[in-house]
Parts: C-alpha cells; sequence; structure tokens
C-alpha cells in the first residue's frame, strides 16, 4: 500500500504504484510482483513453467498467451490528493489488450503497447483503499479473430503467429528468422498517479540552430583537418503545457528556465506565461559540441523548466531533461554516383559504423533488470561502433536505451515499428498509430543521439511479396491497402515528424531510394527492383546468406549505405548448453534446429564453413568455425565499404544484428548472455577508426588506408607476404599519410611482381602491421592478416604457441578492472585464427581470432568478467585454467 502525504498541494504530486500487484489467471493463484514485469517472466520465476529458452519449451507454453491474465493493485488516497483539480492514472507501457477497471467500475480498454495511457480518474476513486485491476486479453486470440472477421491473413513474412500486424505490439513478440514466438503479457513500463493543479507541463521541445565561424582549416603537410567551430548556439526551448487556466489568470504563472553545464548554470531566465504553450529563445556562446565516439566528447547540458505560481512561488510543474548542442544533417545531395546518403555531425561527414539493434530480450522488462541495455551498448562501443539502427520489428526503445547511447557517443537511426508486413490501415488503426508516433517522437526527440526517422523495416521493397502471401494480388482490396500504405509512411508519418521534430530527417523504409518520394506508392515489382539501389539510398544486402552467394560478393556491390546484410553463426559452446542436452549437442538435433529460426540454417552455416574450412569432429570445433566463417563474411563487407567512403561514394555500414533476444543460432555478434562471438572481435578490428586493409584477387593484392577522423594521421604501414613455412616472399614498409574522412590505396603489388603462381597462392599469407604516430587514447597499433585462398588448402604447422601472464603496469591499471591482466604470446611457426579458452569463466580480451606469423609477439589484455567458481586472481594458477588454440588446433 502507498501513501501520499502532501504539505503543498499545489505542486503535483507523483504516486508510483509500481510496487505491491498480484497476478493471477482462472487457473494460477495470485502471485505477488512487482512492475514493470510480463506473465512470461513471473511464471518461469516461480517455476510454474519451465525455462521457455530450454530445449523445445518453447511449444509447450504457449497457453500462456491464449489466456487473460489478471494484474491487481491495491493502493491507498489520501484525502489531500482527492483535493487536487486533476488526478490522472498514467501507464508508460501496457502489453497489450486490456480492459482496466477502478473499484470495480471499467475506465478504459487498451491496444497498442506502444503507447502511454493517460486516465483521468477523478470520479473513479475514494479516500481509503482503491483497487485497479488489469485485465489483459489473449493477443493470439485477438490476431485469429482479426483474421476470421476480416478474412485476410496479414502476416509478418516469417514463420510467425499469424495476423500480427493486426496489433500493435512488436512484430517480433510473434515469431521472427530469429526470435521465438512470444508474444508477451504484462505491464512492461512503470505506473503512476500524477495529481496536479491548473497546469501540467505537457512536452518540452529543444530546437536549435548552430553559428559557425567558418570551417577552419589547419593546413599540415598539405592536408586540411576539418575542425568546426561554433561561435554560438540559439537554443529555442518550446513548452506544451495541459490545464486549464482561466485566461485571465495567465499572469499569474511564470515560467523559469535554467540551463547548466556541469551543475553551473549558463544561462537562465523567467518569463510570464501567455498561453498552453509558450517558447523560449535564448544564445549559447562558444558551446561545447555533442559527439559521436571517436570524435570528441558526449557533452550533455541539462535543461530544468519550472512553472511557478507568480503570486505564491509555488512550483506547479517541473521537468529537467539532457540535452547536446549539435547539428545533425542527412545530406543526399547529387553526385557522379547519383545521390549522397550520409550524415554530417557538426559539419564533419561521418561514416557511419554499427549494427542493426534488436529488442534485448524476449521478455523486455526482464533484460532491462539484468542490465542488457548497458551490457549490449558497450559491446557495441567497445567494437569500435558510432551508430545504430533501432529495428522496426522491435520496439521504439527504452528510455535508458536512448540516455546510454547520448552518454557513449552513438547515433540511432529509428524505425517506426511495422516490418516486413501489410498492415490493416483502416481508419481505427491509423488513429491509433497517430496517437502513439505523436507521443513517441515527444518522448524521443530531445535526445542528441536520435539521428532519423525511418517509416518501416523492408515494406516498400517487399510489397509483391508481401502481398503474394497474404493472397491480395489480383484482388480489388489489394489497391486499397497499397492506398493505406502511401496514407500512412508517405504522408502521415512525414507530416507528423516534420510537425513535431522538424530539424530530423524521415527516411520512408529501409531499404529505399526515395524514389517515391512525392509520388503515389505503386506496390508493384518496381518496388522490389529499385528500392534497393547502389546509387542512392539505403541498401540491405542480402545475396551473401539469404541466396548463398560467396563472400566475394560483397565486394560487388557499392553501397550509398548500406544497412543491412549478414552472416549468422552458433552462439558459444557455454551458451548452446545452457539450452541444449549434450545429448543434443549436434546442428541438426531437434533442440539446435529449434534454436535456429531461418529455415534450414543450421545447414546454411555448415555448407559456407565447408566452402572455406575442413570440417573438425568436435561440436566445439565446429561452433567456433562458424564463427569465424562469420566474423570472416562481416570483415569483407566493412572493409569493403569503407575503402568507398572517399566523396562519400559509402558511408555506412550497419549489419544485421548486433545483439540476440534469446540463446539461438543468428546473426548476432553478441549472443544473448553477452558472449562475444568471433565476429564480435573482427567487427572491432575491421571498425577501428583508422583501419588497414587488404583487397586481394587472383593477380594483385591492394593495401588500403582508411581514416575516419577530422585530422590527418601519420602512420607507418609494414607487410609482408610469407609462404605457409614462413618464408618471406616479399615485404615493404611505407609512410603515408592519412587524410582525414577518407580511404587511400597505399599500395598495389601484382602477382607477376612476387613470381608467385596462381596454382601456389594458397599456400600464402600477408600480414601487416601499422604504428598511428601521435594519436593518444586510439588504438595506436593495428595488426591484420589475409590469406589468399579459402583457409582449408593453406598447409598448417604446428604453430608452437607460447604464453605468459603478467599484470598490467599501475598507471594502465587505473582504468582496467581489477580482474584484468596481460598475456604475452608468440608462435614459432604460423598461427591462425589464434584465440583464447579459460576454464569456468567468461572473459573479454583486447584482441582474439588474430594470425601470428614465426617468432612475432603480441600482447593481449584479458579482463575475465563472470567469477562464478571463485577463480583465482594468482596469475600461475590462472595460467593453468587459460589454453591458447588456433586453426591448427581445432582441426585435429
Ligand atoms: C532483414 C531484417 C530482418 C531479418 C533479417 C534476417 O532483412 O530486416 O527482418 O531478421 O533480414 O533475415
Amino acid at each position: 500500500m502507498n501513501s501520499v502525504s502532501s504539505t503543498n498541494l499545489l505542486s503535483p504530486q507523483n504516486l508510483s504504484l509500481n510496487k505491491g500487484w498480484t497476478i493471477q489467471n482462472s487457473s494460477i493463484k495470485p502471485i505477488h510482483i512487482d512492475v514493470p514485469c510480463t506473465v512470461l517472466e513471473v511464471l518461469e520465476e516461480r517455476n510454474i513453467i519451465s525455462d521457455p529458452f530450454y530445449g523445445n519449451n518453447e511449444g509447450h507454453i504457449s497457453w500462456v498467451f491464449e489466456e487473460d491474465w489478471i494484474f491487481i493493485k491495491k493502493f491507498f488516497i489520501s484525502n489531500e490528493i482527492l483535493l487536487f483539480e486533476q488526478i490522472e492514472l498514467i501507464f508508460h507501457g501496457l502489453d497489450t489488450i486490456t480492459t482496466i477497471y477502478l473499484n470495480d467500475k471499467e475506465v478504459s480498454s487498451t491496444k497498442n503497447m506502444f503507447r502511454k495511457y493517460e486516465f483521468d480518474i477523478k470520479n473513479y476513486i475514494h479516500e481509503g483503499l482503491n483497487e485497479l485491476k488489469v485485465q489483459f486479453h489473449s493477443p493470439t486470440k485477438y490476431v485469429a479473430k482479426k483474421i476470421e472477421k476480416e478474412h485476410i491473413k496479414l502476416n509478418t513474412g516469417y514463420a510467425g503467429i499469424p495476423g500480427a500486424p493486426y496489433l500493435r505490439k512488436s512484430q517480433y513478440s510473434f515469431g521472427w528468422d530469429w526470435g521465438p514466438k512470444f508474444p508477451d503479457i504484462g505491464i512492461w513500463q512503470p505506473v503512476e498517479i500524477v495529481s496536479w493543479n491548473k497546469v501540467k507541463i505537457n512536452s518540452v521541445n529543444i530546437k536549435q540552430k548552430l553559428n559557425f565561424s567558418k570551417h577552419k582549416v589547419h593546413w599540415k603537410k598539405s592536408i586540411s583537418s576539418i575542425q568546426p567551430v561554433v561561435d554560438s548556439a540559439e537554443v529555442c526551448i518550446d513548452l506544451e503545457l495541459d490545464g486549464k487556466i482561466p485566461l485571465k489568470n495567465m499572469a499569474d504563472v511564470d515560467i523559469e528556465t535554467s540551463i547548466l553545464l556541469d551543475s553551473q548554470i549558463i544561462s537562465k531566465f523567467s518569463q510570464k506565461l501567455e498561453t498552453s504553450s509558450s517558447s523560449q529563445q535564448l544564445i549559447i556562446q562558444n558551446p561545447k559540441l555533442w559527439w559521436i565516439i571517436g570524435l570528441g566528447d558526449q557533452i550533455l547540458y541539462t535543461l530544468q523548466v519550472i512553472i511557478r505560481s507568480h503570486s505564491s512561488s509555488l512550483v506547479l510543474d517541473e521537468r529537467q531533461l539532457k540535452f547536446g548542442i549539435r547539428e545533425l544533417q542527412l545530406i543526399r545531395q547529387p553526385d557522379q554516383w547519383g545521390e549522397s546518403f550520409y550524415f554530417s555531425l557538426n559539419r564533419v561527414p561521418i561514416f557511419a559504423k554499427g549494427a542493426n539493434w534488436i529488442p534485448i530480450d524476449s521478455c523486455i522488462p526482464r533484460g532491462k533488470k539484468m542490465g542488457l541495455y548497458e551490457m549490449n551498448l558497450h559491446a557495441a562501443i567497445d567494437a569500435n561502433m558510432n551508430f545504430l539502427r533501432v529495428w522496426g520489428g522491435g520496439i521504439y526503445e527504452d528510455d535508458l536505451f536512448y540516455d546510454l547511447c547520448d552518454q557513449l557517443g552513438i547515433l540511432v537511426w529509428q524505425d517506426f515499428p511495422f516490418a516486413c508486413a501489410i498492415y490493416p490501415y483502416n481508419d481505427e488503426f491509423l488513429k491509433n498509430v497517430e496517437v502513439e508516433v505523436i507521443q513517441n517522437i515527444k518522448r524521443i526527440r530531445n535526445h542528441p543521439s536520435l539521428a532519423l526517422w525511418c517509416g518501416n523495416n523492408e515494406i516498400e521493397q517487399l510489397w509483391p511479396l508481401l502481398a503474394f502471401e497474404s493472397r491480395l494480388l489480383g484482388k480489388k482490396v489489394h489497391r486499397k491497402f497499397k492506398v493505406g500504405y502511401h496514407k500512412l509512411f508517405e504522408q502521415k508519418l512525414p507530416f507528423l515528424t516534420e510537425r513535431f521534430d522538424p530539424s530530423r530527417s524521415y527516411w520512408p523504409s529501409s531499404p529505399s531510394n526515395g524514389f517515391s518520394e512525392g509520388k503515389k506508392f505503386k506496390g508493384s515489382l518496381l518496388n522490389l527492383l529499385k528500392s534497393n539501389q547502389a546509387h542512392t539510398g539505403d541498401s540491405h544486402f542480402w545475396k551473401v546468406w539469404h541466396q548463398s552467394a560467396p563472400f566475394s560478393a560483397f565486394r560487388k556491390f557499392n553501397s550509398r549505405f548500406m544497412s543491412e546484410y549478414g552472416f549468422e553463426s552458433f552462439p558459444s559452446l557455454k551458451t548452446i548448453k545452457s539450452f541444449c542436452p549434450d545429448s543434443e549437442l549436434d546442428f541438426f538435433s531437434s533442440i539446435m534446429e529449434n534454436h535456429q529460426k531461418n529455415l534450414a540454417g543450421n545447414a546454411k552455416i555448415l555448407k559456407y564453413m565447408k566452402r572455406r574450412f575442413k570440417i573438425p569432429s568436435s561440436f566445439e570445433s565446429q561452433v567456433i568455425l562458424s564463427q569465424i566463417t562469420h566474423g570472416e563474411a562481416l570483415e569483407y563487407g566493412i572493409e569493403h565499404w569503407r575503402r568507398h567512403r572517399t566523396n562519400f561514394e559509402c558511408m555506412g555500414s550497419l549489419y544485421w544484428q548486433l545483439n540476440d533476444c534469446w540463446p539461438v543460432a543468428s546473426w548476432s555478434s553478441v549472443d544473448y548472455y553477452g558472449r562475444w562471438k568471433a565476429s564480435h572481435y573482427f567487427v572491432k578490428r575491421s571498425y577501428s577508426p583508422l583501419l588497414i586493409s587488404i583487397q586481394e584477387s587472383d593477380s594483385k593484392v591492394e593495401i588500403w588506408g582508411t581514416n575516419d577522423l577530422q585530422y590527418p594521421v601519420q602512420s607507418s604501414v609494414k607487410w609482408s607476404i610469407q609462404n605457409h613455412l614462413g618464408v618471406i616472399k616479399y615485404q615493404n614498409s611505407v609512410e603515408v599519410n592519412l587524410d582525414p574522412c577518407c580511404s587511400i590505396l597505399i599500395d598495389k603489388i601484382t602477382l607477376k611482381q612476387l613470381s608467385i603462381s596462381r596454382r601456389e597462392l594458397k599456400n600464402h599469407v600477408i600480414f601487416y602491421s601499422t604504428q598511428f604516430n601521435g594519436i593518444e587514447s586510439l588504438r595506436d597499433r593495428a595488426f591484420g592478416f589475409r590469406l589468399f585462398k579459402e583457409p582449408k588448402s593453406f598447409p598448417l604447422q604446428n604453430p608452437g604457441i607460447n604464453f605468459d601472464l603478467f599484470p598490467i603496469n599501475s598507471e594502465e591499471k587505473k582504468i582496467q578492472d581489477r580482474f584484468s591482466f596481460q598475456i604475452k604470446i608468440s608462435a614459432k611457426k604460423i598461427a591462425l585464427y589464434v584465440h583464447f579458452k579459460v576454464q569456468d569463466c567468461d572473459f573479454i580480451v583486447s584482441d582474439n581470432y588474430f594470425s601470428l606469423h614465426p617468432n612475432e609477439d603480441r600482447v593481449i589484455t584479458m579482463k575475465i568478467l563472470l567469477n562464478k567458481q571463485g577463480i583465482t586472481k594468482n596469475l600461475e594458477e590462472l595460467q593453468k585454467k587459460i589454453s591458447i588454440e588456433s586453426l591448427f588446433s581445432l582441426m585435429r
């Protein structure tokens, strides 16, 4: 029971209703819980169902979503609260179909997971004990009934539960090609009662204009740095207020606005309230800018708004939020290839390095409590990412996600939550969506990390296929759906984003070339052909994986902004063992197949692996090889697109997908438990701000340098081509100046020059290393290698790996945690895909799955993450738990 005591009746009161609920249904007695939480989470926690992620349990718990569930909360209301003019019950997120009762009277009903619901409950409550009851109705029954009623089987194009598009609920929860069918139910965001008088802040919108003093150009060895200087920022704060103040009383209300930086007030002023909206302008001289990671600091200012009664000085409402000062533009300009598509941050062109983001868990509130937002976002940062796309089959993300992106310096492409489906587009649906969209734009728009609003995932491109699957082709009603698409994604959403967030760009769909902008949506075969082109807009490239093309296909496609491509692998053995008994450890066992949602995905992983590797007999080695294959695929793609950043030919690489929502074989590079797959280490190297990359072919080798920074970087690059015995056939080194924000070809060697025959190529490998001079806080040395042919044709020798552990010196230790130490590692012969294993615990290393040439030393930092078994901190004992493997030992 909660109670509110108020001494100041004019100040608003917030009464949290998150604690002390019960949940029950017709066959399950009341269970005591706190919200946010979901039914699935609670039933598992109380052992009413067995772990839904384990084995084939997924198929046995569909009854949970077929039933109604009741959440009940008793709370105390004091007489003082009843004196407020307005008393509102606010649900920040209900998943999804509910009827809400207060003291047995029906208050309202809900049908949208993405909306915040506010109800005036003054006439429903009384002094003393009150009872709030939220009855959740089955989402699966609801969508089934809709199909029956409408006679159209709208679905998501994946083997999920049909009918998902009829409900404004996260689409992935009905099943996706990496996700289980857990259309969960529950109060997934906080609940509160807010009582207030006269006036309440509805929303704040911070708009800004930066005044750049010409581009300052530093000439250094004939190369310019891109160093924008901003003299001042004009900040405009729009407030929207709720309330019914009679005009004559307006004069009694003051709005006080302050801007603070590091708790110091930078600017403060006050004005009289004139209407229910207000606009205040102020200028910040020499502002500190917000940058993405790698380009500068993530400076966040604080805005504080207080609404006060002039006569009594009492606070009527207040709001505090963080914001960054920055200019972000999507640059689409005609050029030699077609039309550019890139983001410019504070006038510095950004190459977007990142991945696609899916919901953190099948039970989102549980994932939040487990720290999965922090875990996944830190994994992104640790792998040198600066950009994420929140994919449309998921959700508008939690506030915590955007807060962390602001703090860490990650830009966010936000899809509206529509994916791979045809939606109903009737008036009721569109009205529901409109409220949802306005609320979420207002909630998210002040985050400096938010870069773009995008209509949907793949609907523009896939329309003809989706129409075929929903059996709309040839039917009269098909036209209605096309008109509906046009109305929502080409009229309503751009209109609403322009109106409520005018400084952000809107992009109709991903992928799109924007070709239907300003025209009526045709939904014809042309969509399939034109939405995904190389010369304009963003692209999804799925020849590799979905169409089984070799990795080299990546190098044949240049995109202006590659927003999706990817490759699958298994999660680590430890993760597999969390859902699979030892007897089923086989790619094709029924449990392993159930933890693979892409049709015949496991067979495809194996097929690709066989192209590149001999398949070892040990299951664990097979799993590791699947991850190396995955890593190589991503490396091929990322490095190719980064080589094309000059003149903005390609300015983004977002692979599919960063994370998982349960333990599964998928395209993720970090698994559900946060374990890095081999691919995440490949990504980390390939996304390094300063990159040396190799483009090899049957006739030549090219060595490229890429610099993502705003200033030139002097580097010394060395490389050598060796045969499998470590005999050096060629070596060279150059001093090179890497220009800011571009890629250059450093050297090109033909195989003729090397006198290596085509037949012998398979026995050769190129190693390179780089020293970047004068760069603090960045990886100042980089190493890499590339085989000329598939690894299976490279003759392996026992590399004779040696290693030693030693503590980190005290300076560095300050920034590392206590469980970090260094490993010095060397090999007598060529060692390919060197990687670490540590008994009993999880760890992250500074580099992994790298290669060593004979007698090369490498120093790696290891950080132990989990220490369940009480692993020792004694380095000698630790050494016994660590083993270092390579391709040679995987093949044994
Ligand atoms: C993309 C995505 C997802 C899907 C992935 C892998 O096109 O938009 O819908 O999960 O491919 O197939």
